[in-house]
């Protein structure tokens, strides 16, 4: 189990609490499919992603962020027991859809740039060393039901 110190806690709670997940969790997830162009090949059903401009636009990645975010959101709340919280998304990613445990990372680390970018203030040594501890531990979560 991850231990949180009350500090990391607190970085991390405190900017959660001001998260809109839809803004940032679509921002996120477009940033991801702009940079790093191959995690496109999961999302064939969600229609135009052929430039930065359609992929910002696109509403089923706006949907999907925000999905995505709100999930990622269960382990702010579950954070001793983020394994257990990802433990079926796993498996799904996984098994079913074939997601390489790699683009969790990635994802992770395009979310701290997103929220650096829109909470700037806050984004202390300490706020990102927290942040990457949850990213981490959010990707390893999801990784842990591959096989
Ligand atoms: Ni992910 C579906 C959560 C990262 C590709 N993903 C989901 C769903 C949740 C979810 C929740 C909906 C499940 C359901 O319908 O029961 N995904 C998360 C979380 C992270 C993550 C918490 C990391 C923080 N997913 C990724 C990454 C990719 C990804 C990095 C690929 C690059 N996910 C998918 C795909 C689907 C998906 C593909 C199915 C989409 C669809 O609806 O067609």
């Amino acid at each position: 189990m991850v231990h949180w110190t009350a500090e990391e806690k607190h970085y991390i709670t405190s900017t959660w609490d001001k998260v809109n997940v839809e803004e940032i969790g679509s921002e996120a997830l477009a940033r991801l499919l702009i940079v790093y162009p191959w995690t496109q090949r999961f999302f064939s059903s969600f229609g135009n992603l052929s430039s930065p401009n359609a992929i910002l636009h696109n509403s089923k990645v706006h949907e999907h962020g925000k999905k995505v975010l709100t999930s990622f959101g269960s382990a702010v709340k579950n954070l001793d027991h983020i394994k257990e919280t990802f433990s079926d998304l796993s498996t799904l990613h996984c098994e079913k859809l074939h997601v390489d445990p790699e683009n969790f990372k990635l994802l992770g680390n395009i979310l701290i740039i997103v929220l650096a970018a829109h909470f700037g203030k806050e984004c202390t040594p300490a706020w990102q060393s927290a942040w990457h501890k949850l990213v981490s531990a959010v990707a390893h979560g999801l990784s842990l039901g591959y096989h």
